[in-house]
């Protein structure tokens, strides 16, 4: 091998010389400047404006349905043959965007997994910078253990693992598990911006109580302890119990019903999962919400600047990306690639389950939305 091979083994650029608008004459002197280009690996504005720099945005990730009754059946055949310990870390399963070339991202900021724990299995103690939730769809008896205080998982509750708090769960029933977890995996590996660290290898505390010390200590509408005053980088909530999100709903639909305002939209209710610290949302790269509709409702179509996935927590209808439309019912779930139009229809009562990474895009003042019918 020569120097100069070994300098550039295998240029990956690629540059062709077509003609069109805003192109130079394609030339076989244009083609030496190109093969110049590709030596030096620099590649030229004018080729790559178009996809570069589009009018709005043309994400690579699409508008995806993945259906819950063909993630939970490889679950449990993942349950049947492989283990969960160190090393793999977690039996957890991910949607793989069709746009993404194969990568393990369900867009291009957000990771979306099932993961499955049986009977009497830990799941061991690490940390990372990501930042990580579970939503659960469906059963109880895991615990997860966020530095040292064991959080219980049930139907309809949304639990929080921060980046860099250490965490593994515990399954102490007599039956399988499986979860949604949602972390920021994808934004974090394409910016660079990873750590991992190894904990214990097995939970230390197998405890079972009904309530964690974080919601003892926070989780009271309303009340902070005054031991705790400022703002924390994420929300010190590790559980939002299912009883309160339902009870949010309910009352939503039921003001509309008398006339009062704080409905989304007519036969929408919607709520956000918040940071008491700061009223904002739970953790800096996750924005997480529960939506309701009525029977026979059909949302505004909306698009916005970022991407989301959506979870059907119980009901059946309709979800609408762009120009691809599925039906839906427990359990599915879909991609919403940035800026792509969202509509859903509610067949019967619908709740959702949402979650996006649009507080990045707030932070950097890139954030749009735009719904059909409301002024811009
Ligand atoms: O449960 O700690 O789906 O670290 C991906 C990475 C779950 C977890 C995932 C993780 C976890
Ligand atoms: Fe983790």
């Amino acid at each position: 091998m020569t120097a100069t091979a070994e300098h550039h083994p295998v240029s990956p650029v690629r540059l062709r010389a077509t003609a069109g608008p805003g192109q130079p004459e394609p030339t076989p002197d244009l083609e030496d400047l190109y093969r110049g280009f590709e030596q030096e690996l620099l590649v030229p504005l004018w080729t790559e404006i178009g996809d570069l720099m589009p009018t709005s945005p043309a994400p690579q990730a699409r508008g995806h349905l993945w259906r819950w009754a063909n993630l939970l059946r490889l679950a449990e055949r993942s349950g049947d043959l492989v283990p969960v310990g160190r090393g793999g870390e977690r039996r957890a399963i991910a949607l793989a965007n069709p746009g993404l070339g194969g990568a393990p991202f369900a867009t291009p900021t957000l990771w979306a997994a099932i993961q499955y724990l049986k009977p009497k299995e830990d799941a061991p103690v690490h940390r990372h910078t990501q930042n990580a939730f579970r939503f659960v769809l469906e059963g109880e008896g895991v615990w997860t253990v966020v530095d040292g205080d064991p959080v219980a998982m049930r139907r309809g509750d949304f639990l929080l693992t921060p980046g860099w708090h250490f965490h593994g769960h515990h399954n102490q029933a007599d039956f399988p598990m499986a979860w949604l977890d949602g972390l920021d995996i994808p934004f974090a590996y394409q910016t660079g911006s990873t750590f991992f660290e190894d904990g214990p290898e097995q939970v230390s505390d197998h405890s079972t109580p009904d309530r964690s010390r974080a919601e003892r200590l926070w989780a009271h509408p309303g009340l902070r302890p005054v031991s705790q005053p400022g703002p924390q980088t994420s929300s010190p909530i590790a559980a939002y119990r299912w009883e309160h999100t339902d009870a949010a709903l309910t009352e939503q639909l039921d003001l509309e019903t008398e006339g009062h305002p704080g409905i989304v939209e007519p036969g929408h209710a919607a709520v956000r999962f918040t940071n008491p610290t700061t009223g904002g949302d739970v953790m800096p790269t996750i924005r997480a919400e529960m939506h309701r509709l009525r029977a026979g409702t059909t949302t505004a179509r909306r698009r916005e600047v970022g991407s989301a996935v959506w979870q059907v927590f119980d009901g059946t209808g309709t979800v609408q990306v762009d120009d691809r439309s599925w039906h839906v019912g427990r359990g599915d779930l879909v991609a919403v690639p940035s800026w792509q139009q969202l509509t859903i229809g509610a067949e019967t009562g619908l709740d959702l389950f949402r979650f996006a990474d649009t507080p990045i895009f707030e932070r950097l003042n890139a954030d749009r939305v735009q719904v059909e019918g409301a002024p811009s």
